[in-house]
């Protein structure tokens, strides 16, 4: 429930009515302290949804609601599309916001894999499945991404006719939607350079911006969005740079302190930076799960604002999938369907204390 601001009219708050029992120094003989007037609460960043902050935009390094104040965003990401598209549903994702506490899900388009956009995927299946994710989405007041899932082809110039087509055409129909981010690719990788990045973004960002100008976009880094370092140094400019956010990704088994340093040497360079995709096993989204590092990576990012999206809603039998292998509910998921990384996360979208090793 929020807070009662200002001027609210029920009288005092709760907490004013009674010294609380065991502070210090209180007495039962005495008047509570007079109540000092209390600076109204700032919103919590992470309590955000479409409903209350609206449509995004970028500040300076923060992602931020409507009305400039900031956001963060937290939540899951679905496996291929292509492979698992019953985790897109409307029951599931009204769960991730109700039960989970999670504020985003974004939606993973393979590109060059097998059944992938650019691989001999059914593009007229593909297509509906992230209008509809993104409309379902909405309804639960979750915010969507959409993202291009670069991986095997390892630079994003290899398909960018059909992620200009492919984003000018989804853009179009969901221009009038505050909810939807764009991702336009996971992870460029093997010889692909940020100059590569770049000329590939200034393709497709336009496309985008041609129907949505004001399109929050998410753009990946080289090496599997590792390099916010190489984007710091030479962000997006003028007006491709606009509401963009620079990825970041990491597994946490693998991942360690030299990669969080650069994720803070990046946002103290005034790099908005957002970690669209992560684990807390290894970079193979297998393996055995770090929590130390996993809570060694969300206290950074929490203390900096910084947005993150766990790999994945599936089943498949990998330590990344949240839901344990065998367990074919689509909804309705309790603690003893999740895998070790499931139960994590729940905990920390939920604010409780996560399982430790
Ligand atoms: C993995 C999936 C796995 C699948 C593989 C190839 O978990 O089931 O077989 O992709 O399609 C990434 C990628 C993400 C990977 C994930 C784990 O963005 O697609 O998913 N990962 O390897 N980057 C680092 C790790």
């Amino acid at each position: 429930p929020a807070p009662a601001g200002p001027g609210a009219s029920e009288g005092p708050a709760p907490e004013a009515a009674a010294p609380s029992p065991g502070a210090e120094g209180a007495s039962p003989s005495e008047d509570p302290a007079p109540a000092t007037p209390e600076a109204p609460t700032p919103p919590d960043p992470a309590a955000a949804t479409p409903s209350t902050a609206g449509a995004l935009q970028v500040r300076g390094a923060r992602l931020c609601g409507a009305d400039g104040a900031p956001v963060q965003l937290r939540g899951v990401s679905t496996h291929g599309l292509a492979w698992f598209p019953q985790y897109v549903n409307p029951a599931l994702f009204a769960e991730l916001r109700d039960d989970w506490g999670a504020n985003v899900v974004r939606l993973a388009l393979y590109t060059a894999e097998y059944g992938g956009w650019c691989a001999g995927g059914d593009r007229e299946a593909l297509g509906r499945l992230v209008r509809d994710g993104v409309a379902w989405a909405a309804d639960a007041d979750l915010y969507a991404i959409v993202d291009w899932h670069v991986l095997s082809d390892q630079t994003p110039l290899v398909h960018a006719d059909e992620a200009v087509a492919f984003f000018s055409a989804v853009s179009a129909d969901l221009a009038g939607r505050d909810n939807v981010l764009y991702e336009i690719c996971n992870e460029p990788n093997g010889s692909a350079t940020w100059d590569d990045v770049r000329a590939y973004a200034e393709r497709v960002i336009p496309a985008i911006r041609a129907n949505d100008p004001d399109a929050v976009v998410i753009v990946g880094t080289p090496e599997w969005s590792q390099r916010v370092d190489e984007a710091a140094a030479a962000p997006l400019a003028g007006e491709l740079g606009g509401n963009v956010l620079y990825a970041l990704h990491f597994y946490a088994a693998t991942h360690q302190q030299p990669l969080r340093d650069r994720l803070a040497a990046a946002v103290a360079d005034g790099l908005p930076v957002f970690v669209s995709e992560f684990g807390i096993c290894d970079a193979s989204g297998g393996g055995a799960v770090d929590y130390a590092s996993a809570d060694a990576w969300v206290a950074l990012m929490d203390e900096l604002g910084v947005s993150y999206v766990c790999w994945n809603l599936s089943n498949k039998d990998e330590s990344s999938a949240l839901f344990l292998p065998g367990c074919e509910k689509e909804s309705g998921f309790t603690d003893a369907d999740l895998s070790a990384e499931g139960r994590w996360l729940r905990a920390v979208l939920r604010g409780e204390a996560p399982p430790a090793a």
